[in-house]
């Protein structure tokens, strides 16, 4: 079986580990998030592949959920003795080797889908991992400070700020002009599922579905498409999704988010047993609906929810 998923960072890779798990025979490719992405001292950070691979990889800060297990910050703390910032963002030492790596690579002349390919290379993560383009795609978020109106980079927003500043606009910058990365589009063509993960439904899954061609090949790939609710009981199990989702005037319930991917896209959503009571309005919107439990507390918790999604994809094929 071919399964295709839509992967942010966090949510989509421990989803994938438990989908492994489930469907130890299946063909896995992900589309992963670039939107993400930051250029910090000269270096190229991909924040949401990373966290796949390092997920899927065995080398994920398990408690942290991203950066890598054993860091220390000596470079950091050098760097900042020079004086040189941002200092809100923790890059660790391991972490670094990544970047530079990443960066040597793309300055050579390889697509950022190279790149990422070799990086697995190291980590086997037992999916095909792309990135969605490999064109230079950074979601800014507008916001209002001091009265003005200012576009800042969605790390600024997300890691500095918080998320504690209003959201008025989530900007996939670049994507317009974007392509999908090779591989990608072949990938949905070929797919005999497509999987949305508890991902971010705006800055993650959102940012994928807004490089042209990809949003279209999912519609017309003509297989199920299966997605699992990042929000449970009104609110994200983990993180600010909720102020990224107010910011595209979508209400922080499970039910609104699969009304905002709406039947055009998804033909079935699973929600958490405690929104069963939403299961009725998800459906009159045409989307198939189950409740089933959506806590990803281990790997078998994450390959029960994995098993449930490709059930209902069979439920809707
Ligand atoms: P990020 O890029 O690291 O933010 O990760 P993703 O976009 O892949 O996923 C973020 C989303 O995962 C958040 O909105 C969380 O609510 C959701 N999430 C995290 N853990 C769980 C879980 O155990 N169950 C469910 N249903 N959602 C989760
Ligand atoms: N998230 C944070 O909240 N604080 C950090 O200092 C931080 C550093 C970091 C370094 C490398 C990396 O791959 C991810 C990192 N993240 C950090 C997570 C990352 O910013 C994610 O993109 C966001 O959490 C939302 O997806
Ligand atoms: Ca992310």
């Amino acid at each position: 079986m071919r399964i295709v998923v839509l992967a942010g960072g966090i949510g989509g890779a421990r989803f994938l580990r438990g989908l492994k798990q489930a469907a130890p025979d299946a063909d896995i490719t992900v589309i992963g998030n670039t939107g993400d992405d930051i250029h910090l001292f000269g270096l190229k950070v991909c924040p949401d592949l990373d966290t796949v691979m390092y997920t899927l990889g065995g080398g994920i800060d398990e408690e942290q959920g991203w950066g890598r297990t054993d860091e220390s910050f000596h470079v950091k703390e050098e760097l900042a003795a020079y004086g040189v910032g941002p200092e809100w963002f923790g890059l660790g030492d391991r972490d670094f080797a990544t970047h530079i790596v990443r960066t040597q690579m793309l300055g050579a002349g390889y697509p950022l889908s190279a790149v990422t390919e070799a990086l697995c290379a190291r980590w086997r993560p037992g999916v095909r991992l792309l990135p969605m383009s490999d064109d230079r795609i950074e979601t800014h978020v507008a916001v209002d400070i001091d009265g003005e109106r200012k576009a800042i980079h969605f790390q600024e927003y997300w890691v500095k700020l918080r998320a504690s500043v209003r959201a008025q606009a989530i900007v996939p910058v670049g994507a317009e002009q974007a392509k999908p990365a090779p591989g990608v589009l072949e990938a949905i063509a070929d797919a005999d599922v497509i999987l949305f993960p508890p991902s971010n439904p705006v800055v993650s899954v959102g940012t994928i579905l807004a490089v042209p061609g990809i949003r279209e090949a999912i519609a017309e790939a003509g297989v199920p498409v299966v997605g699992l609710s990042p929000i449970v009981g009104d609110a994200p199990v983990r993180g600010m999704a909720d102020k990224v989702l107010a910011a595209v005037g979508v209400e922080s319930t499970a039910a609104a988010v699969a009304r905002h991917y709406g039947s055009g896209l998804l033909d079935g959503w699973l929600v958490d047993t405690v929104d069963v009571g939403t299961v009725d309005e998800v459906e009159a919107a045409g989307i198939r609906c189950r409740a089933v439990p959506l806590m990803m507390t281990d790997v078998d918790a994450a390959a029960e929810m994995a098993r449930q999604a490709l059930a209902l994809a069979e439920e809707v094929r």
